[in-house]
């Protein structure tokens, strides 16, 4: 399986996440992306190559173009605005505000593209964005020109980016892009799955209307678990797109049965649905040991699930999301891979 990787995931790391009332180095640090690469050459993943550039294209079709030109243009504007420190939001629009209203000022338009304040923007947030959004269009262009499967290693990584919010350490939702650039290349049905341990907000929400992109994701449940305030099992989608979003919401200790249940539920679904493409949001932080998760997945339990998603038969294109158990997420990203090839 060909990975795709660019080292330009570096240029973006804040010094601070806001973190239980204290600035903490970020949980979504560099090093996660070390440990995958050591990882996959210990295990023999040889092929590992730089994207192609980034295509603007297929992201402009998806975002919203005053968000992309904030992402580009932010950091310039809050450093004319005098600030000292990194970017932060710190007034999100909320209950009773307008919403559609778009602010002048630096601090107002942060607040407007942002949903969670955890996550800065620093200098080279723009590019790092952009690097893996084009490592994940590069894995896309690889399997759509006749390969099984691919992974991206993405950084930072995209799911709960929408069309015009950044949060939740993403900015560019490299998967949502992926499915897209499938559709424009004349595939009918694309099928989304969501692994990681957080529900995918951003790309539930870029396809929720739409009935040529299923979307299902096994996630903790928002009554406990970021982002909160989306991720019910009963949003199934609008319109056009009713049915076509699969919520499996689950709740603290879950571990590896109940979690494989939904797997299999969700894998059915997207068979009985007719996907012809598979775009996998590869998070490992349902890990037991995950400092900012709750459920308690094993290393082997990985490799079961990349199995499981093998058998489907799917051309597949990986795209990292989450994992902050530094230690085990090179093991956990690379059992998936195995399992899948081994199906
Ligand atoms: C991103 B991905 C830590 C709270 C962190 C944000 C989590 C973002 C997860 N005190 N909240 O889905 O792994
Ligand atoms: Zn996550």
């Amino acid at each position: 399986m060909r990975i795709f990787y660019s080292e330009n995931h570096r240029l973006h790391f804040p010094q601070a996440e806001l973190s239980g009332g204290e600035l903490v180095t970020p949980y979504e640090r560099p090093s996660r992306v070390e440990y995958v690469l050591n990882r996959l050459k210990e295990r023999g993943f040889g092929d590992i190559v730089a994207p192609d550039a980034v295509d603007m294209a297929p992201v402009r079709s998806l975002l919203d173009p005053g968000y992309l030109q904030f992402l580009e243009t932010a950091w310039d504007a809050w450093k004319a605005a005098g600030n000292a420190g990194e970017i932060i939001a710190s007034n999100i629009p909320a209950r009773g505000m307008h919403l559609d209203r778009i602010p002048e000022s630096i601090d107002g338009k942060v607040g407007y593209y942002c949903h969670a304040s955890e996550t800065a923007m620093t200098r080279g947030t723009w590019g790092a964005a952009l690097s893996s959004v084009a490592s994940a269009q590069s894995a896309q262009r690889h399997v759509a020109s006749g390969a099984t499967a691919a992974f991206a290693l993405c950084r930072p990584p995209g799911h709960h980016a929408t069309a015009d919010q950044f949060g939740g350490y993403c900015f560019i939702n490299n998967a949502a892009v992926v499915a897209q650039m499938f559709r424009d290349a004349g595939v009918g049905r694309v099928a989304i799955l969501d692994i990681d341990f957080h529900h995918g907000n951003g790309t539930q929400d870029l396809f929720y209307e739409r009935a040529d992109v299923l979307f299902a994701s096994l996630h903790g449940a928002p009554q406990q678990a970021y982002p909160h305030f989306i991720g019910y099992g009963d949003e199934t989608g609008r319109g056009a797109g009713e049915g076509c979003n699969l919520n499996y919401p689950m709740p603290p200790g879950t571990g590896y049965d109940e979690w494989a249940r939904a797997l299999d539920d969700a894998i059915a679904k997207i068979g009985a649905w007719g996907a012809e493409a598979l775009v996998v949001s590869l998070g490992v932080d349902a890990f037991k040991k995950d400092p900012i998760s709750f459920f308690k997945l094993e290393s082997e339990d990985f490799t079961d699930a990349g199995r499981r998603i093998g058998r489907m038969k799917l051309p597949t294109v990986f795209c990292m999301e989450g994992g902050y158990a530094v230690e085990e997420v090179g093991i956990n990203t690379v059992n998936v891979l195995e399992g899948f090839l081994d199906a």
